[in-house]
């Protein structure tokens, strides 16, 4: 049988570990030293290379940040490159904590020298003089291949004068992988997101430019840059350039992270995984983690990439890949997520800290029957206020995967009972 719900739940919620990230063994896919003791020889040979020609090759490339947002890499670089002041910082954000994202995970435990790698190009296309790995606390095995990692490559004379890389474990809390609350917490105060504009590329780390970037993007740096922008987009399918590290749990047979080309159907990845549960089909799947809406399972055949899963009315976020089962309760994985949001509310604004339990106090009493129809409506008012008035991502998507569902499952007889139209007693 399936689990029970409630397990489901309280993974989403955050309140589990998440599943052990699983490679296949031996070297990540895109290692490009593939388990050779070479570490760091792609850095030593763009070691003179014009910094305006590393940012055309990631431009040719196309990679787009992999944390979630898509910013073009290329740019972000450029802008950081641009920007006058000091101090110069790159920064490495590895706080992975969005609920079915444990990709960085495997990246920092199975090859950390691709980030501190890709940390180092990124110092010099800005003329850093200091990087910062801020690490999520839970991640204990991580944070002893990046010291082991970090002692290498300061033997090797990549790291030391010039610039060198700190390890900074954070303080704990979904929010302060926001790149703003985590410059907040870095600079010892209490980790709440900035109102953007200003940009970090411009105003970062003690008002200086900041380069910040994802686990994996910096990992990709260090593998486009070894094998050339060609070979990257070469690597992905139907037109879709390079390869993705995606993270898959919920209701799969063997929850994991896979390496596949971008463009790669959805169905594949749950394949990899040893299919559904009991041979079950899929309810929904969430492509992008606890952020992004729930799609059904008669889309299975999109590609994963930003542009369809966008098309497809949900988004690949992180590239965190939930499946929920035919069976399963999909009103209360809803719940679960709306909950999490709820409880890592930073309280800075005001339509956030109130909307989310206001949001999620609606959801459930209309989960249990307690409220006349019309809750579908008010849900999706508080919504709209949310995402239009919240300053960080966390209150923009708090209601969203519930109130895109309320529409997109709305023959699903326990989002029926979220409308308000089944009462709970009745609700099968
Ligand atoms: C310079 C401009 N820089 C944008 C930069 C910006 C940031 C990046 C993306 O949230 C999302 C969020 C979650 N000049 C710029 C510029 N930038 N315009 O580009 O910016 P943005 O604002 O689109 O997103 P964000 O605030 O960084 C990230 C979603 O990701 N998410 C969850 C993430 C969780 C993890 C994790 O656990 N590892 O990453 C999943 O979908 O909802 O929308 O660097 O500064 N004009
Ligand atoms: Fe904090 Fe929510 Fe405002 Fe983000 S939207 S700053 S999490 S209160």
């Amino acid at each position: 049988a399936l689990p029970a719900p409630e397990r489901l739940s309280a993974w989403l919620d955050g309140g589990e570990r998440p599943p052990a990230a699983t490679a296949a063994g031996g070297p990540l896919p895109t290692d490009p030293y593939a388990g050779r003791h070479e570490h760091y020889a792609t850095a030593a040979r763009w070691q003179d290379a014009d910094p305006e020609a590393v940012i055309r090759a990631l431009d040719e490339a196309g990679l787009q940040g992999l944390g979630g947002a898509a910013f073009p890499t290329a740019r972000k670089w450029a802008f950081t490159r641009a920007a006058q002041g000091a101090p110069r910082t790159v920064i490495c954000n590895a706080d992975e904590s969005e609920p079915g994202t444990f990709k960085d995970r495997l990246i920092l435990e199975a090859a950390p020298h691709l980030v501190i790698e890709g940390m180092v190009m990124g110092a010099r296309v800005i003329g850093a003089g200091h990087g910062i790995i801020y690490l999520r606390h839970e991640y204990q095995r991580a944070r002893e291949s990046i010291a082991a990692a970090l002692a290498d490559a300061r033997g090797r004379g990549l790291l030391g004068e010039g610039f060198d890389i700190e390890l900074f474990v954070s303080p704990g809390g979904y929010i302060l992988g926001e790149e703003t609350a985590l410059l907040e917490a870095l600079e010892d105060r209490r980790g709440e997101p900035r109102n953007k504009p200003p940009f970090p590329t411009n105003v970062g780390l003690h008002g200086g430019p900041t380069l910040i970037n994802n686990v994996e993007t910096l990992a990709a740096v260090t593998t486009i840059l070894a094998h050339g922008p060609e070979w990257w987009r070469a690597q992905g399918r139907g037109g879709y350039s390079g390869l993705k590290y995606v993270s898959v749990s919920g209701d799969v047979v063997t929850p994991g992270v896979h390496c596949l080309p971008w463009g790669t159907p959805v169905r594949e990845a749950i394949e990899r995984c040893g299919g559904v549960m009991e041979g079950r089909g899929v309810l929904a799947f969430s492509p992008g983690g606890a952020s992004t809406p729930f799609l059904p399972g008669s889309l299975l055949d999109t590609p994963l990439a930003f542009e369809t899963l966008r098309e497809a009315g949900s988004g690949l976020g992180t590239g965190a890949l939930v499946v929920v089962a035919e069976g399963r309760d999909l009103a209360d994985v809803l719940l679960a997520q709306a909950r999490f949001f709820r409880n890592e509310s930073c309280g800075k604004c005001v339509p956030c800290r109130v909307g989310s339990r206001k949001g999620v106090a609606l959801a459930e009493a209309a989960a249990a029957g307690e409220v006349a129809p019309g809750v579908a409506e008010a849900l999706r008012t508080l919504h709209g206020t949310l995402a239009r008035t919240s300053i960080c991502g966390l209150g923009q998507v708090a209601l969203l995967p519930v109130v895109d569902a309320l529409e997109r499952f709305a023959d699903e007889p326990s989002v029926q009972r979220l409308r308000g139209e089944v009462p709970w007693a009745t609700s099968p």
